[in-house]
């Protein structure tokens, strides 16, 4: 019997994008520690438009011509950009109505792997509900793609990927058959109920602790919080 339900599976790293794509029509970019946090923060908080760039050389260049331009390397503002990779950066008047460009770690280069699939959004805890409604109105094949740290697997994006799988196969309309989704969805449901505690000595939340960012990352922690869906359009991001 011919299977009518999409397809939802996960994808732990970029580094693995190569086995995944072409069969999805959306892929869902997850940083949520911070990248895709912060972008959707931006949008609930009035930007126009995110133009991510996946290297520094590129965003040098927009920022030699005059755009704002944001840039972080392991957890810290690059010396000599505009900001770095709060979700509270974008907290500004200056910021609303504004075209910026972003580069960061793990996350802009994500969606620079993902940027020719037919849809690319961003996806995060913050926004986990706005999105699963979203996935199920569009009902087509869809990959969630998790930064994960320098092509290394990392929790808090596969537990929000896990997130999106779970509430998408509970539809009854997708399902999954990777390992990597299966491992997700358990992850997700073990963390559920409190994810400051399950991600306590995860490596990136550590590394934002010893940066004093503790703050961003109950943020990026907190579920439900913006209805933004990030989605990419000719190397632009917009809210749809
Ligand atoms: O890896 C990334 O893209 C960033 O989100 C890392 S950080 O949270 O800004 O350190």
């Amino acid at each position: 019997m011919e299977e009518k339900r999409k397809k939802i599976e996960v994808c732990f790293t970029p580094g693995e994008y190569n086995y995944f794509k072409d069969e999805f029509e959306i892929v869902v970019v997850i940083d949520v520690l911070r990248a895709t946090t912060a972008i959707c923060a931006a949008f609930d908080n009035g930007i126009k438009s995110i133009i991510p760039v996946p290297t520094l050389e590129d965003a040098l260049e927009y920022k030699k011509k005059g755009f704002l331009v944001g840039a972080e390397r392991k957890g810290q503002i690059v010396e000599g950009f505009d900001f770095g990779n709060s979700p509270y950066s974008y907290m500004k008047e200056e910021f609303r109505g504004k075209e910026v460009v972003l580069t960061t770690t793990n996350g802009t280069k994500s969606i620079a792997a993902a940027k020719d699939a037919d849809t690319v959004v961003i996806g995060a805890l913050v926004n986990l509900d706005a999105m699963v409604d979203w996935l199920i109105k569009q009902n087509k094949n869809t990959l969630c793609l998790c930064s994960g740290w320098q092509d290394k697997f990392n929790l808090e994006d596969t537990i929000c990927a896990g997130a999106i799988s779970d509430a998408l196969i509970a539809t009854g309309d997708f399902t999954s058959i990777e390992d990597s989704s299966i491992a997700a969805k358990y992850l997700y449901q073990s963390a559920k109920d409190n994810y400051m505690g399950y991600l306590k000595s995860s490596s990136h939340r550590r590394r934002l602790r010893n940066l004093n960012l503790n703050k961003d990352v109950i943020y990026c922690l907190t579920p439900n919080t913006s209805n933004a869906i990030p989605i990419l359009r000719d190397g632009k991001l917009y809210n749809q």
